[in-house]
């Protein structure tokens, strides 16, 4: 056994096993060290990008009052709960209510899947209301693509959710944009292509829809990584006014900055 020492290039760039390195059925101390190192390696670069991003962890992740740097938080809490107040200590930690009446932007991503056109994807930009602690209205700019269908327009929505740092929700949502699509174009007796055959296979044509709506529930859960920030992750379910082939799930997460 040689001793297990940290240095050398590995220190830098994780190396690749070579197979030649091997002897059966014995532990090779390289593996152990490089097995243990990777997470570190992306421990590391990960905290290096979060710091770049001017982000940090969850705030008050090792103590109850994690909202103190809010001030409605901030005088509520002014006195904590004593260490032998557990439910004390459990509502001060979990409190969100001072989010009333906070205004914010958020950017969110997903995926998506249409029968029709299959998978794709959307990006929305925003803002969201809370009209009290437990109800947002939200209004965005959408975008979708995939393969043979996009669409742009504006979405909005209501989401119902417990007052709490960690706060899963209901929801329901309205879209309305135009959409654009390839769909099959093989026996329209039209020469769609201008090629000069009418109906040849494969033949495909370009719809427009300048009047898509779609209206969906929604399922999901927000996490409150400041007072300030908010993460979300989301799943819906498009029904939409271009028939159930247009439907789509959609699944999806963003982030959010809010101001009070
Ligand atoms: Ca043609
Ligand atoms: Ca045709």
């Amino acid at each position: 056994m040689t001793p297990l020492v940290l240095g050398g290039d590995d220190l830098i760039s994780p190396r690749v096993n070579r197979a030649s390195d091997h002897r059966p059925n014995e532990i090779n101390d390289d593996d152990l060290l490089n097995s243990s190192f990777h997470p570190i390696v992306w421990l590391v670069a990960g905290c290096a990008l979060v710091v770049t991003l001017g982000c940090r962890l969850p705030t008050g992740i090792t103590h109850s009052r994690w909202a103190m740097e809010h001030p409605d938080y901030a005088e509520k809490y002014a006195e904590g709960a004593p260490k032998s107040d557990p439910i004390g200590k459990v509502k001060q930690a979990s409190d969100a209510r001072f989010l009333n009446g906070a205004e914010g932007t958020y950017v969110s991503a997903g995926a998506a899947y249409r029968s029709r056109t299959g998978a794709g994807f959307v990006a929305d930009v925003g803002n969201e209301n809370y009209l009290t602690s437990y109800l947002t209205q939200r209004m965005s700019v959408s975008g979708a693509a995939g393969w043979d269908q996009a669409s742009i327009g504006l979405d909005t929505g209501l989401r119902l959710q417990t007052p709490t740092r960690l706060a899963p929700f209901v929801g329901i949502g309205g879209y309305a944009g135009m959409n654009w699509e390839t769909v099959e174009a093989d026996d329209d007796g039209v020469d769609n292509d201008d090629d000069g055959i009418t109906d040849e296979r494969g033949e495909e044509d370009t719809e427009y829809d300048l009047t898509m709506a779609s209206i969906y529930p929604e399922v999901g859960a927000h996490f409150w990584w400041t007072p300030h920030a908010r993460l979300t992750g989301f799943g819906r379910y498009w029904v939409t006014t271009d028939g159930r082939e247009s439907d789509a799930w959609i699944v999806g997460g963003g982030l959010a900055f809010f101001r009070k």
